[in-house]
């Protein structure tokens, strides 16, 4: 049968979904998180969807994309990438992101980290229009399932009084034996056999003893500590020295790359980065420096899952490691995570994900970890159904809030428990 593979319609929705007080180096996760969802409807009734961040510096640019893609065809990507999308520098150029911790800001990066939810949609229509799975369509499967490390974080046990959140069944994590515990109820509830503490909260003497601790209660498993740059060069080395036994690897201990090739010429640690190699342009300086041992990849800001592959090949040549990045999303995205490292060969680190912490989702079926991991789905497209009740009830919390969740900004939040706080001046120890 010839289908037709125009796109006759583009909807974006912005939607709010539920967050925990999480902690990090830059202040707490606001109680509701900004997510878009893009769908991408065909001339003969297919819908491909995407997924990535909803904060109004990637809304705009996403509804001025929207806007010129009606006639274009869903099997055109490479063109996808050639449009002009004009996105506003001033808001973003130079700064260091303000609840993401994913680098420095560029216009580059943004525009990517929009494109890459109309890659994916495009390439789930393509792949429901085709009956293929959307690993196939980036060269197939190379295994049938993808391991996911369990992502700790100090937490409180609720928002700050007084802020509207829904309830917490986590509780709170603010010590060593309140990391174990949490690592406990994540591993049992999704088999989990790696373990990331998002560290640069407490000073690093604090840390090293919770990651001894996740060491003693889970002997032999991969660890890892990521304070998101948040240690000078001399405490980074302190840390190594003191943990290198028990680390797979050191995560953005330090800012930069010539920090980080300083750390790295003094241990034997691996360093792995999502905050000093985020675009192509920042590949040369790190590796020629051997700056770090692993990319962390993140289809949304490297634009898309075609571009991570590309990434992977990089990281092959010059003998680094790859795996992946996350920030707050939901099952669109841990889809497409999962369908692109389904396809990426030497993929020897469990990738990150903040799924288990989103209570909320705007699939029919939450997808499922099982061991840690995550089946690839052989259904056609990326293998998910939206629920556009759900949908349509995180979008309504969206268009109800008065504006200041709209934008993640972790150091506001953290501003309503503690009001002189601000973004710290790194490094913080
Ligand atoms: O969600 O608080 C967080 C993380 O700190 C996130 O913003 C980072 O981008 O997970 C990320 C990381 O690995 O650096
Ligand atoms: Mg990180």
């Amino acid at each position: 049968m010839t289908r037709d593979l125009t796109i006759a319609e583009v909807r974006l929705t912005p939607i709010l979904v539920a967050d925990a007080p999480l902690l990090n180096t830059q202040g707490v996760h606001q109680p509701y998180t900004p997510r878009l969802i893009v769908e991408i409807v065909t001339a003969d009734g297919i819908t491909g969807v995407g997924e990535t961040y909803g904060d109004t510096k990637y809304l705009e640019p996403a509804r001025a994309l929207a806007e010129r893609l009606t006639g274009r065809s869903v099997m055109d990507v490479n063109g996808l990438f050639g449009i002009d999308l004009a996105v506003d520098a001033s808001r973003v150029e130079g700064r260091t992101d303000a609840g993401g911790l994913r680098g420095v800001q560029s216009a580059g990066k943004l525009r990517l980290s929009v494109l890459s939810a109309f890659e994916v949609a495009c390439l789930d229509a393509q792949g429901r229009a085709l009956g293929l799975p959307v690993h196939a369509l980036l060269g197939g499967k190379v295994r049938d399932a993808v391991e996911y490390s369990a992502y700790l974080f100090y937490k409180w046990a609720a928002h700050p009084a007084g802020v509207p959140a829904e309830p917490d069944e986590w509780g709170a994590a603010l010590d060593p034996a309140g990391v174990v515990e949490q690592a406990r109820r994540l591993r049992q509830r999704h088999g989990f056999g790696s373990f990331k503490l998002k560290g640069g909260v407490f000073p690093p003497d604090e840390e090293i003893a919770a990651v001894r601790a996740l060491a003693e209660a889970f002997p032999g498993h991969p660890l890892r500590l990521d304070p998101n740059g948040a240690w000078s060069v001399a405490t980074s080395l302190k840390v190594a020295k003191e943990l290198g036994d028990v680390l797979e690897y050191l995560e953005d201990p330090t800012l930069g790359t010539p920090a980080m090739a300083e750390v790295s010429a003094a241990t034997d640690v691996p360093l792995a980065t999502n905050m000093c190699v985020t675009t192509f342009g920042e590949i040369k300086e790190a590796f020629t420096r051997d700056a770090v041992q692993v990319v962390l990849s993140d289809h949304h800001y490297w634009g898309g899952l075609r571009n991570t592959q590309r990434l992977a090949a990089v990281c092959a040549a010059f003998g680094v490691g790859v795996s992946m990045h996350s920030n707050t999303h939901l099952g669109i995205s841990l889809a497409a995570m999962t369908q692109v490292a389904a396809t990426v060969p030497g993929l020897h680190h469990a990738c990150d994900s903040h799924y288990p912490w989103q209570p909320e989702d705007v699939l029919t079926e939450r997808a499922v970890f099982v061991d840690g991991r995550v089946a690839v789905s052989d259904a056609p497209g990326l293998g998910v159904e939206l629920d556009r009740d759900e949908l349509a009830r995180l979008h309504r919390r969206w268009a109800e809030d008065d504006g200041w969740l709209r934008d993640r900004d972790d150091a506001a939040a953290m501003r309503t428990a503690e009001p002189h706080w601000r973004t710290p001046v790194m490094p913080r120890w």
